[in-house]
């Protein structure tokens, strides 16, 4: 059975991944470890321990004491926030995930750390991404996940830690919400449409950025990091995505449910020239190749559910059309 720590795990995604690696490996088998304690469910359904992932002694020592040999590494801030505060990212980003790989590479542990469609810049092809293609992000953000990629491939060439990554786009999700990205306006969008029946968006009609749902990229995560070695070519990170929309494609997809909801603009440049640097969409085939990848919700199959979701989470009425 794997002992596996996961880092940053009260975060969008760690909230969501310790639960379901508890399901999996067995509570106690999963030590959460995030900079803040409180009272939610991944906090308080199995191991947890205060670590700041820039004290490399102190992450050492948490993953000794629970023997771990996978590490997760989710803490890092992203774009928008790294924007605004280049070199605490740098910091924070970079700093946190070597001390990672650090600890990864003496307990000899399995690894798994996010990369970001924010790894590509204005001059990589826009369209059906390539997984080898021009990277050459202009956001601090996106330096750190480029930063990141190699290094994780370094230590895998270099000391063979079994280092693997996701390219992740905006992961949608009605449990917590992100805080500090570009792609968070298509989380904010569902609360709005279902509190209040309009949202004003930051991010500029027309344009595209990549989006998966909270559950595909959960089971990403786990297939990635059950697949045979043997099969991985690429190992950080894979392109993996399930959707690409605009907020114009997204409202109409809210109005299948909520037909009057309502969508107007009020663009923030520092987020929208942010997306524009992104591509439009990504080609996930290499994951599909190499370790199966797949995807089970499209947009209005989550859309859908997102609705639902909010409304019981929220505890309001389904309105009578
Ligand atoms: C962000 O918007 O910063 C993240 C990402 C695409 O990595 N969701």
């Amino acid at each position: 059975m794997k002992r596996i720590l996961v880092t940053g795990a009260l975060g969008q995604i760690g909230s969501e991944l310790t639960l379901r690696l508890r399901d999996i490996y067995g509570a106690s088998n999963v030590m959460a470890t995030d900079i803040r304690q409180n009272s939610s469910e991944a906090a308080q359904s199995g191991p947890f321990e205060v670590v700041d992932v820039t004290d490399f002694k102190q992450m050492m020592e948490t993953a000794k004491k629970y023997q771990a040999d996978t590490i997760m590494h989710l803490a890092a801030i992203l774009s928008a926030s790294a924007e605004a505060m280049p070199v605490f990212a740098w910091n924070l980003n970079m700093g946190g995930l070597l001390n990672a790989l650090e600890t990864a590479r003496e307990l000899k542990a399995q690894f798994f750390t996010p990369s970001s469609i924010g790894a590509f810049g204005p001059t990589t092809p826009k369209d059906n991404t390539p997984q080898d293609t021009i990277m050459r992000p202009t956001t601090m953000y996106g330096v750190n996940k480029v930063a990141g990629e190699l290094l994780a491939d370094y230590y895998f060439n270099k000391y063979g830690v079994d280092t693997r990554g996701l390219r992740f786009s905006g992961i949608i999700s009605y449990v917590a919400q992100p805080g500090g990205g570009t792609t968070d306006y298509a989380v904010e969008i569902y609360y709005k449409a279902v509190q209040e029946r309009k949202y004003t968006s930051y991010i500029a009609k027309g344009t595209f950025m990549d989006m998966m749902y909270m559950p595909d990229a959960l089971n990403a995560i786990i297939d990635l990091m059950e697949a045979d070695s043997c099969r991985l070519i690429h190992r950080n990170s894979f392109n993996v995505t399930a959707m690409s929309f605009d907020p114009e494609g997204i409202a109409a997809s809210i109005r299948r449910y909520i037909p009057d909801f309502k969508l107007d603009y009020d663009v923030d440049p520092s987020r929208q020239r942010i997306a524009e640097s992104w591509p439009n969409s990504i080609d996930a085939t290499a994951a599909r190749q190499e370790w199966g990848f797949k995807y089970e919700y499209d947009l209005d199959k989550m859309t859908e559910d997102m609705i639902d979701k909010l409304r019981q989470k929220l505890r309001l009425e389904v309105p009578k059309l």
